[in-house]
């Protein structure tokens, strides 16, 4: 294995953040609902899903207002940010996996100037439905009914794509993730659960301990201990379809759609940009994924670029928790035309590059609806028709997930999705 190849996943609350915000804001707005839930997640009624569940009902719907009450809560860790930089001149890519309400993280990160340093923030996100909140959990187990957010799964991801994770963590949800990673920095509970357990870890404080040698401890990545409750022996490998909405099979390929993130989605092979002419960063998608990919992404590129409307290529996934991906342009709505045929070829051109370079799983946005203005419904209708089509051509690739933004895009998606005949 590259010695070299060294990834960081961080938990957020307790870790990052001095305080444990979700617990706080939990405290805070259910009163005496927290202890009661708190108390039977403790002794083992529920998990962290079922907790996020039952606390999120009790929570504001005013997703402002939480933003506000987490702000005022939010100081860091001494030693993040110089840690973040160290990181990147080190070429080691960094993620976040939290299991708590999700939707301060990116703010937080943003207010302090540390967003950028990012490659990935897997997160359970919290939404405003129907006047009251709900905490959606898009990377939880299939089976497994203990975490809300399967931090395990992108360790394992890192893992697979030939990196060595250094795990960072204080509490007592950690545990599995940090079972799993070449190397623990624990606190607090974490450091405790560890200790109990005899796995190696480096105690830490603040970030600036990470500073210095690397802690590595050979193979106890293999140790297992996901088994509260009877869990052991799940595979943990194909671990990211906890929150998918709907599935449908065409042709003998499993289509799916879920609400999410392009740059969350480990257990892929490959993810589909909606990329501009030229293959550069940029807004949306494009901007997410160049972040999360790294310098390198945007390089190779260069040599690839430019592509016209309906054309794809594809290039390697870099500091992406996937190997590849595939770079489409769609077309821009009311100016390149025919649109439909147009768009409908970035979904068959991409499928075939998939096909080409024998991957099992993709996943597309949705190409066109964001700046080039492609209004979702009749976007969704096209793309659906066109991977239907595609289908009985594909040996390799089993697997084609839509990753919508919107809570709305994902409901237009299983719409179209059940009208496919
Ligand atoms: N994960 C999943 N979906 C996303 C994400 C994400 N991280 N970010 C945005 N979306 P867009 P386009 C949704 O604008 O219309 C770029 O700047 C978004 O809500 O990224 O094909 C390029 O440089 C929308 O529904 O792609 C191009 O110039 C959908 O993904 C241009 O924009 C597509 O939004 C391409 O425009």
């Amino acid at each position: 294995m590259n010695a070299s190849k060294v990834a960081y996943v961080l938990d957020f609350d307790g870790t990052i953040t001095e305080r444990d915000i979700t617990r706080e804001m939990a405290r805070h707005y259910g009163g005496k609902h927290y202890d009661e839930c708190s108390a039977a997640y403790g002794r083992g009624e529920f998990g962290m899903k079922g907790w996020l569940a039952r606390m999120s009902a009790h929570l504001p719907s005013d997703t402002a207002e939480l933003l506000a009450f987490a702000g005022i809560r939010a100081g860091l860790r001494p030693g993040l940010k110089e840690f973040f930089i160290s990181a990147r001149a080190k070429g080691r890519p960094l993620y976040i996996a939290s299991d708590g309400f999700g939707l301060y993280i990116e703010p937080i990160l943003e207010r302090h100037g540390c967003r950028e340093y990012v490659s990935g923030i897997f997160c359970n996100e919290t939404i405003a439905a129907g006047g009251r909140l709900e905490t959606l959990t898009p990377h939880a187990h299939r089976s497994c009914p203990v975490c809300g957010n399967c931090k395990a799964a992108l360790v394992i991801a890192l893992r697979e794509k030939g990196f060595r994770v250094l795990y960072v963590g204080d509490g007592f949800n950690d545990r599995f993730a940090a079972a799993y990673a070449d190397g623990i920095y624990a606190r607090d509970r974490l450091a405790e659960i560890c200790t109990a357990a005899g796995l190696p870890f480096k105690r830490w404080d603040h970030f600036h301990d990470l500073l210095g040698d690397d802690q590595f401890a050979g193979e106890h990545g293999n140790h297992r201990f996901c088994d509260p409750q009877g869990m052991d022996g799940v595979d943990l490998r194909s671990d990211n379809s906890g929150g998918i909405q709907m599935k449908k099979i065409v042709s003998g390929v499993t289509i799916e759609c879920v609400r999410g993130d392009i740059v969350a989605q480990p257990d892929l092979e490959a993810i589909v940009n909606a990329a501009n002419a030229q293959l550069r960063s940029g807004g949306g998608v494009a901007g997410a994924i160049h972040r999360a990919a790294g310098p390198r992404l945007e390089e190779e590129c260069r040599l690839l670029a430019p592509i016209k409307p309906g054309e794809a290529v594809i290039s390697g996934g870099y500091n992406l928790p996937n190997r590849h991906v595939i770079h489409c342009l769609g077309p821009v709505y009311g100016r390149d035309r025919p649109e439909a045929a147009l768009l409908a070829n970035c979904y068959r051109n991409a499928l075939r590059l998939a096909e080409e370079n024998e991957l099992e799983s993709v996943g597309f946005p949705a190409i066109s609806t964001g700046i080039f203005g492609y209004p979702v419904e009749e976007a969704a209708a096209v793309a659906c028709r066109a991977i239907a089509e595609t289908a009985p051509a594909l040996e390799h690739v089993k697997t084609v997930r839509f990753v919508l933004f919107s809570e709305s895009d994902l409901a237009v998606h299983r719409k179209a999705l059940e009208k496919l005949e």
